[in-house]
């Protein structure tokens, strides 16, 4: 148990000694704090130094991770132990950026041909389109890619087709439907011909309800005879019984593994839409860039480890000092949905209370991500950040360069992101009207990097992957399943019929539920 080992026992009484320290007196004295407390790998900073930690802090944390066996469990999750034991499945994201030559072994067989085998299919796939060579059913080449999945198969691809928007073909336009809310497929498509129209339909499982009652809509939107499907749909997927019955051509799906999960996936063939927009060498660029982290994670020491660092002092925050949230803030306007990205990958993979064990925990685990891109949150949320009276641990991402250089611009974006840290550690102590104090001592962790590119967010992502990791191995809980999400989907399901029955229904549901579904009935305006 997490909360019995000497480590978490040593935390606690330190806890009580550094509970009180501030950052401006840890700084004032140790002047080397501020280059020490610093780590680096595969070109991106971590300056940790404006945390409420010690060198001791560190050092019990990294202990922590050792009596909780992090050493190993990272080795089992790389070589493809079924550590998704909730799902008996093993948790391979990190083969799908493996080199060509490695070896990982699931049952005895080598995945990595495989991967590289879809890698190579999505690249010639890729390169067709772009090269305006993919016609549609009337003769014209495709210009418009429109992505229909959800959670993993949308919030990924979303997030990477921001990130690197920049690198993108700017001829090809692409749009991302989600929500089974009618509304988000009908606003996505409206000003497109559909005749220039490629829906790639990605789902892992090829059932879930919002992604399959889009692709319908999709299909009727079409408007065209049942030969012309194969030339606007393509599917991601792993279930080619269901892609073939939906009329796709099994040619035309894009594979992937049971031992990819879905917030994990990005970087799988769930990643075609990013590849259609920033072509094949850049997406094996990010590739490079998440396998990169993943080797600094897996060799260097957890002093060093970037998101060891990150993990642990998640768990410093979250189990010693009760803070409940953490505010993710990119200074990098193209990484305006890596909070939203981040919200699925830490708060699913986080948010449990029952241990691998089946036990209920005694401790706290997983903490709300939130988050948006600097300055904008900074005319808004940052108040209660600053002055606010419940602790909000940040992540700032700063980058060394503008992709978009603009006069005095990217000068003023970093004196912002660097003034935000600097005030929040620091405050300002000596104001003679209270309203005008500030406190100070309000940690934060600084990303910094040259620029942003395709093989930085690879770098960026698997980061926080495996800080989450961290956390979930000395939680002890199974980061990779995610069964809360199954009983709405259930209830939702039996409940369809109720609201559609042109009969009254009888409802046996609680009731404030049942006469939500008598209002819904009655306000029921549409055929
Ligand atoms: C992610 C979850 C979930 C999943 C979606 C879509 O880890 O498993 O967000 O990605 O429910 O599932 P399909 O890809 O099967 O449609």
């Amino acid at each position: 148990m997490l909360t019995q080992r000497p480590a978490w026992k040593a935390l606690q009484s330190h806890y009580a000694a550094v509970r009180s320290l501030h950052l401006r007196d840890l700084f004032a004295n140790d002047p080397a704090r501020g280059t020490r407390l610093t780590a680096q790998a595969a070109g991106l900073f971590l300056d940790f130094s404006k945390n409420r930690i010690t060198d001791e802090t560190l050092q019990l944390l990294v202990q922590l991770a050792e009596e909780s066996g992090l050493r190993a469990r990272i080795e089992a999750m790389f070589t493809g132990e079924r550590i998704n034991v909730t799902e008996n499945r093993a948790v391979l994201h990190t083969a799908l950026r493996a080199r060509a030559n490695s070896v990982v072994t699931v049952d005895g067989h080598n995945i990595v041909p495989g991967v590289h085998e879809v890698l190579d299919k999505m690249a010639a796939f890729c390169d067709k389109v772009r090269a305006g060579q993919w016609l549609g059913h009337t003769g014209k080449p495709i210009k418009n890619i429109v992505n229909i999945g959800i959670g993993g198969s949308d919030l990924g691809p979303v997030m990477a087709y921001e990130a690197l928007k920049h690198y993108s073909a700017r001829n090809l336009t692409f749009r991302f439907v989600s929500n089974i809310d009618g509304t988000d497929f009908t606003e996505a498509v409206i000003d497109l011909d559909p005749s220039e129209t490629l829906c790639i339909v990605s789902s892992k499982t090829f059932t879930t309800i919002e992604t399959m009652t889009n692709a319908l809509s999709a299909r009727n939107w079409l408007n065209a005879p049942e030969s012309a499907v194969a030339k606007h749909f393509v599917a991601v997927s792993t279930n080619a019984a269901e892609v073939s019955k939906f009329g796709i051509d099994t040619a035309n799906m894009f594979g992937f593994w049971d031992w990819v999960g879905g917030r994990y996936s990005m970087d799988s063939a769930i990643g075609l839409s990013t590849m259609l927009a920033i072509g094949p060498d850049n997406f094996r660029a990010m590739l490079s860039g998440f396998h990169e982290m993943d080797e600094h994670y897996r060799t260097a020491p957890f002093e060093q480890n970037l998101p060891a660092i990150m993990g642990l002092l998640g768990i410093w925050y979250c189990n010693f000092f009760g803070a409940a949230t953490v505010a993710v803030l990119p200074y990098e306007q193209y990484l305006k949905r890596f909070p939203a990205y981040l919200q699925q990958l830490t708060m699913e993979s986080n948010g449990k209370y029952i241990t691998i064990d089946g036990e209920k925990v005694n401790y706290d685990t997983g903490v709300v991500y939130w988050g948006e891109p600097g300055t904008n949150g900074q005319h808004s949320f940052y108040q209660m950040i600053h002055q606010g009276t419940r602790l909000i641990p940040c992540d700032f991402l700063a980058f060394g360069q503008s992709l978009n250089p603009l006069g005095r611009h990217h000068d003023i974006l970093i004196a912002n992101v660097l003034a935000q840290a600097e005030a929040l550690a620091f405050g300002k102590p000596d104001s003679p009207e209270p309203h005008r104090v500030f406190e100070g001592n309000r940690p934060s962790n600084m990303l910094f990097a040259e620029k942003l590119d395709p093989a930085m967010l690879g770098k960026l992502v698997a980061l926080y992957e495996h800080a989450v990791f961290t956390q979930g191995i000395l939680w002890n809980i199974d980061s990779f399943d995610q069964w809360g999400v199954e009983l709405g989907k259930v209830l939702a399901n039996r409940m369809i019929p109720e609201l559609e029955s042109p009969e009254e229904p009888e409802l046996n549901h609680d009731s404030s539920t049942n006469n939500l579904i008598r209002r819904y009935r009655a306000a029921r305006r549409y055929a």
